[in-house]
């Protein structure tokens, strides 16, 4: 399947920086790419793509709010996008980072393509950290319902879960001889502490997912064995299609290398008995980590409406028994009735993989989580609204009070001043008093209740 993928913000043109050195690796081009973004020094650190790919759009200093709109010429996107080689594009793909700045200028773009092109447009987007707290949060909520409106379908990535995850690969244990050991982790040796490199980690897994999702059916002369179901670009793509939200999943098995392979045809049936059992439940169990623990972002496979299911690796491996225990499962697990399943026996591979893509996901907890922290916002911007519109109200009672406009039960502010001069001519009498007091003979006493003095 062959993709125009188009960067857009940091985020989106790193993940595309890094398909590409996927896609260049390969020996069959699956994507044509271009990056947008803001930030001249982000576009400059992108590691694999050309100059010729990255469109920049300066602003004096991207940490100062800045307006998208106007910063942004996406007329000047489509005259690049329109002179790379798009001609058999099965679909394009928009990548950005839900809560950032620049990936607010999606809907434009996809607006623009729409008019140049027929093939689908789908986003990948990722949601952000919980650390970053809830205004990013906020705004990555409103970004993906805007996005969600545009586009044929969002392919989700998790910030968060994957940062996670990366990091307990890292977790140190303690040996027989008591001393600390680092777990080998299948990320690299270390977790760095430099966010940047924490982003390269979790930008290498999504252009994996998505790179191995292009090259179903892409597979050359070299690779590919004869496929008992076959799936192509088309039934990827109406899996993907007019379906909201989607997650996928993905999980390997590297094969141990055996040197009795050679002496295959001697072995004994009882062996190659044993042998079947154990590669349908290595495509079983392949398929529940890719579901629960592989996964894009962590959803309910029961709320997903479609989902397509992918096998690769030698023929010999790829236990027919197990593609089907893992369809049933599927099948009778998810709420729509859409299933789509193809196996991809590649000769010179020395692993099973397994792609599970689960598209139409109406229960997504982090999303939820999101969506919960903008309600959180929104009802305290509301409680606030409220207290404002209280204290300017009573602002204006009391203007109004004051200039003696006021009626019905407040106080008109007249009477304030007329009152606050009895008062204090109330004093000055009371002072009055005291003196003719101090003054006066026992009988001459002044009774206030009786004004009349005593003689
Ligand atoms: N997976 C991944 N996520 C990223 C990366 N960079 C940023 N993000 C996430 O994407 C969100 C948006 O960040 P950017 O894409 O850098 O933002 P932008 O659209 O360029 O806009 P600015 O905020 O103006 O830089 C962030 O809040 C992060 O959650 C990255 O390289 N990889
Ligand atoms: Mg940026």
């Amino acid at each position: 399947m062959r993709i125009l993928a188009i960067g857009v913000g940091g985020a989106g043109s790193r993940i595309v920086d890094q398909l590409y050195n996927h896609d260049r690796k390969s020996s069959v081009s699956c994507v044509s790419s271009i990056v947008v973004d803001v930030d001249s020094n982000f576009l400059a650190q992108l590691k694999y793509l050309p100059e010729t790919s990255k469109i920049l759009f300066s602003v004096i200093d991207p940490d100062v709010q800045y307006d998208i709109r106007s910063t942004v010429d996406v007329s000047e996107i489509m005259t690049r996008v329109k002179g790379l080689d798009n001609i058999d594009i099965d679909a394009i793909m928009v990548f950005t980072g839900l809560g950032g700045n620049v990936c607010e200028i999606v809907p434009e773009i996809t607006e623009e393509i729409r008019k140049s092109y027929f093939e689908p447009v789908f986003a990948v987007c990722t949601l952000p950290y919980l650390r970053e707290g809830r205004a990013v949060a906020k705004k990555a909520a409103d970004d993906i319902e805007k996005i969600e409106k545009c586009v044929d379908g969002i392919i989700l990535f998790d910030n968060e879960t994957w940062y996670k995850k990366i990091k307990s690969s890292f977790e140190t244990t303690v040996n027989e001889r008591g001393e600390t050991v680092v777990k080998p982790s299948p990320y690299g040796r270390n977790m760095p502490n430099n966010p940047r490199d924490i982003y390269m980690m979790l930008n290498e897994r999504i252009a994996k997912q998505i790179d191995l999702l292009l090259r179903a059916g892409e597979f050359d002369d070299r690779g590919v064995e004869s496929a008992q179901t076959v799936l192509d670009a088309g039934e990827i793509l109406n899996t993907l299609k007019g379906n909201g939200l989607t997650a996928i999943g993905y999980a390997s098995e590297e094969l141990p290398f055996n040197l009795l392979d050679a002496f295959e045809k001697w072995r004994s049936e009882a062996y190659f008995a044993e042998g079947s059992h154990k590669r349908a439940t290595r495509i079983v169990a392949l398929a529940k980590q890719a579901v629960y623990e592989e996964i894009s972002v962590p959803c309910d496979l029961t709320s997903a409406d479609k989902a397509l299911i992918l096998i690769a690796g030698p023929s010999k491996e790829l236990s027919m028994k197990g593609f089907q225990t893992v369809r049933k499962w599927i099948d009778s697990s998810i709420a729509g009735l859409e299933m789509r399943s193809g196996d991809y026996p590649v000769g010179n591979v020395r692993f099973v993989g397994i792609i599970i893509m689960l598209s139409g996901i109406h229960n997504i907890p982090r999303l939820e989580e999101i969506r919960k922290l903008r309600a959180e916002i929104e009802e305290e911007q509301k409680k606030k609204e409220k207290e404002e519109e209280k204290i300017n109200r009573l602002d204006e009672e009391e203007n109004m009070v004051l200039s003696g406009k006021g009626g019905g039960k407040s106080e008109p502010k007249g009477n304030f001043a007329a009152e606050q001069q009895q008062t204090q001519e109330a004093t000055a009498e009371d002072r009055i008093i005291d003196i003719m007091a101090q003054h006066q003979t026992r009988n001459q006493q002044y009774n206030q209740h009786n004004p009349q003095p005593q003689y």
